[in-house]
């Protein structure tokens, strides 16, 4: 066993007795979304995950410990704190060594979850291959660990702040499945279209945990994207969104805005630009993703 690593009793049980599990982000809570609606959020995600059958698994580092399953107390902290890290695959040895917290990205995330035995993960968007990167290099992690972690991540595709294409083809490359969760089109976070396709469509749950098995049958120890369209009545406008994303885009050059800070900065000022409208859609696809990533932890 990994002294660093500290799994609460609740999600030990149920990984032992092989019950249903799914992991929680927590970047999400500190840097996705404001003050008070990010706490609201991540109470209720465990809440949904648990009248889903299945046991939710918040994840962070707490005072230099990966925790999988946070108390409230920990959720708050991480809701009210604005300052907390934001921890990707790279940033986990020296958190830890340093005793520090942190909220754990989608590539962390999926790291511990699988450290933990949990193979099921449910989140809003992943990172993703940026616009421009063909200049900046910046590609997240989160596409990485996707192609050498276990874990299966539910999420709604991936915003437009990104470049979806090459988002698309990236994953390719690295042999990640892409699933559509009744959809033929890869999602883009507030609205269900992106103009690109996804390379598979599946319908139920039982399909998505049988390809899961399959996967785990022949070994394969990379991840797979499940990319679930935000519901139809919370898609937001795209036209608004668009202008919204541009325009945060615009802002972030101007400011001259690198690395791990610029997702963080995106999203509050979408959030800002579009007076916390997107903020609803965003809520709501997330609820969404921890139902389905529920629903298929109960199948496999
Ligand atoms: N995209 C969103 N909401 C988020 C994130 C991405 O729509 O909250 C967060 C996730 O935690 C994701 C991280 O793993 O941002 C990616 O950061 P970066 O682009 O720096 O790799
Ligand atoms: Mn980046």
């Amino acid at each position: 066993m990994n002294n660093r690593l500290i799994i609460s009793e609740e999600v030990t049980s149920a990984v032992n007795e092989g019950r249903p599990v799914v992991a929680l982000e927590s970047t999400i809570i500190s840097h996705g979304m404001p003050y008070p609606e990010n706490l609201e959020t991540a109470v209720l995600l465990e809440s949904i995950a648990r009248s889903s059958n299945a046991v939710p698994a918040t994840i962070a580092i707490i005072k230099g410990e990966i925790r999988v399953g946070l108390t409230i107390a920990e959720i708050e902290f991480l809701s009210r704190n604005g300052n907390i890290l934001k921890a990707s695959r790279r940033d986990l040895p020296v958190i830890i060594a340093g005793g520090k917290s942190a909220a754990t990205t989608v590539s962390a995330t999926m790291m511990c979850a699988s450290m933990a035995g949990i193979r099921i993960f449910a989140t809003g968007g992943i990172g993703g291959v940026h616009r421009n990167a063909q200049q900046t290099f910046d590609i997240s992690a989160d596409l990485t660990e996707l192609g050498q972690t276990d874990v299966a991540v539910v999420s709604a595709g991936v915003k437009s702040i990104l470049d979806i294409g090459l988002t698309l083809e990236y994953l390719e490359t690295l042999g990640v499945p892409v699933i559509g969760y009744g959809t033929d089109e890869f999602p883009a976070f507030f609205t269900r279209e992106s103009g690109f396709r996804v390379n598979y469509r599946l319908n139920t749950p039982q399909e998505v945990a049988e390809v899961i098995r399959a996967k785990q049958e022949l070994g394969l120890k990379n991840g797979m994207l499940i990319a679930y369209p935000v519901p139809h009545e919370f898609s937001f406008d795209k036209r608004m969104i668009d202008e919204a994303i541009d325009e945060a885009l615009k802002r972030a050059e101007s400011e001259g805005i690198r690395g791990k800070d610029v997702t963080p900065y995106l999203l509050s000022q979408i959030t800002k630009i579009t007076k916390g409208g997107s903020l609803r859609s965003n809520i709501e696809l997330v609820k969404n993703n921890v139902r389905l990533a529920s629903e298929i932890a109960c199948c496999v």
